[in-house]
């Protein structure tokens, strides 16, 4: 099968999603049950903490993994005199429910890892990142041990790798092996914090300056597989768009989810009021195609950061865009008028649907806007990953 073919069927396991949901009971109660699953993941929060020494790059990473400059609005402040001197919460520009905790940096010289961490009311973080632009300290080993007495989890970084290679480059010239130096430095952190007392430390190199480069996608994993599956959504979904694995990460999780919005469409096109299927139908797809612009920073606002961040024209950042769904406002009465052009295509679509999904009671009414909601969102998930690809290449392109 091509890649092509896969857009012009239902998934199997979509199907096999579905029937497993439509055979528990009803189409009230499958749907009931899929619309409490996708509250469950709109309700889910992430919070994340970031601490360490003042300067390690705290606030510049919450910035970076945000997809701002330290001089976007909403960036946190950043510099070699700029301390937080209380827990500072940034939120998402994308993703209201998922923010990072900037903390006041450890390091003082009696510093009472328990009282610090009472005080930045540790209980309400997923997750701590400790992070150091040299070695771990005491400090941060001790801070990491309490932690892990509170029962909470923590990921070490050692930041500012960049700078550790530019200096290695210029003093090395004969011998400089990129390699050999990231080993270096990764293995010194890790018997460096094991000395300090933390058995099998999860350290990552990173550059907030070149945030997809060296261990940000190993990051990205190991914190996805110790997330609960909603959270993990949530977090990959508001990760920026920074390498081809993220980008395709994201769109196979909003492809995990057209089978729930087309379900629930058909629920709606079930209640036997004529005009109101057409309409609600709508609302899901408008709401559905909003969230994957975003999803991939291709809205007007990111897409405005992004050409600023390059020092690039928008206009011009706008033109590698080849989808015109992609630029366009999305609204209802958009949406309507696609839905009347492109009928001809749906309307195939939903007589292979017909054939294939399960047809039990009042979702007969309904698989017609099945057929067409999952149709329109998997062809412009396809189309919309396609131009973030397009995107994601001029911005590497012009990154080095
Ligand atoms: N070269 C380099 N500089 C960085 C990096 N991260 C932060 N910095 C710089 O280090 C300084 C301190 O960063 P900041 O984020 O304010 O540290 P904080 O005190 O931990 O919040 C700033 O001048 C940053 O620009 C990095 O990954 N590479
Ligand atoms: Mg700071």
């Amino acid at each position: 099968m091509t890649s092509t073919d896969k857009f012009d069927i239902i998934a199997d396991n979509d199907l096999q999603e579905m029937k497993t949901s439509l055979e528990q009971g009803d189409l009230c109660k499958a749907t009931e049950a899929i619309r409490k699953s996708l509250d469950d993941i709109d309700n889910t929060h992430l919070t994340i903490a970031v601490t360490g020494e003042t300067g390690a790059g705290k606030s510049t990473f919450i910035n970076a993994i945000r997809g701002l400059d330290d001089d976007d609005e909403g960036a946190a402040k950043t510099g070699v005199v700029e301390c937080t001197a209380k827990p500072t919460p940034y939120t998402h520009p994308n993703y209201k429910k998922v923010t990072f905790w900037d903390l006041p940096g450890v390091g003082t010289a009696n510093f009472q890892p328990k009282e610090y961490l009472e005080k930045v009311n540790f209980r309400q973080y997923d997750f701590f990142i400790i992070m150091a632009s040299e070695r771990f300290r005491l400090n941060n080993a001790e801070l990491a041990k309490e932690i892990q007495a509170m029962g909470k989890k923590f990921y070490f970084v050692r930041s500012k790798i960049d700078a550790d290679l530019y200096a290695s480059q210029k003093r090395k010239k004969k011998t400089y092996n990129e390699e050999s130096i990231l080993k270096e430095i990764r293995d010194n952190c890790v018997q460096n914090l094991c000395e300090l007392g933390i058995k099998e430390p999860r350290v990552f190199l990173l550059s907030c300056l070149e945030l997809d480069k060296y261990d940000f996608n190993l990051m990205q994993e190991t914190l996805e597989k110790e997330l609960s599956s909603n959270k993990r959504h949530v977090f990959l979904l508001s990760l920026p768009t920074i390498s081809m694995p993220i980008l395709m990460k994201k769109k196979d999780a909003l492809q995990s989810q057209i089978w729930k919005l087309a379900t629930l469409s058909c629920a709606v096109a079930a209640v036997p009021i004529p005009g109101l299927s057409v309409m609600c139908d709508i609302t899901i797809l408008v709401t559905a195609m909003n969230e994957y612009r975003k999803t991939f920073g291709l809205d007007p606002d990111s897409l405005r950061t992004l050409a600023n961040k390059l020092g690039m024209d928008y206009g011009e950042l706008k033109s590698v865009i080849k989808s015109p769904l992609v630029l366009q406002e999305l609204n209802k009465e958009v949406l309507k008028t696609l839905l009347a052009r492109g009928a001809a295509g749906a309307l195939m679509f939903t007589e292979y649907a017909l054939s294939t999904i399960p047809i039990v009671g009042t979702f007969a009414a309904g698989a017609i806007s099945f057929g067409i909601t999952y149709k329109m969102l998997q062809n412009f998930l396809k189309e919309i990953a396609e131009d973030a690809v397009r995107v994601l290449r001029k911005a590497l392109e012009l990154a080095v």
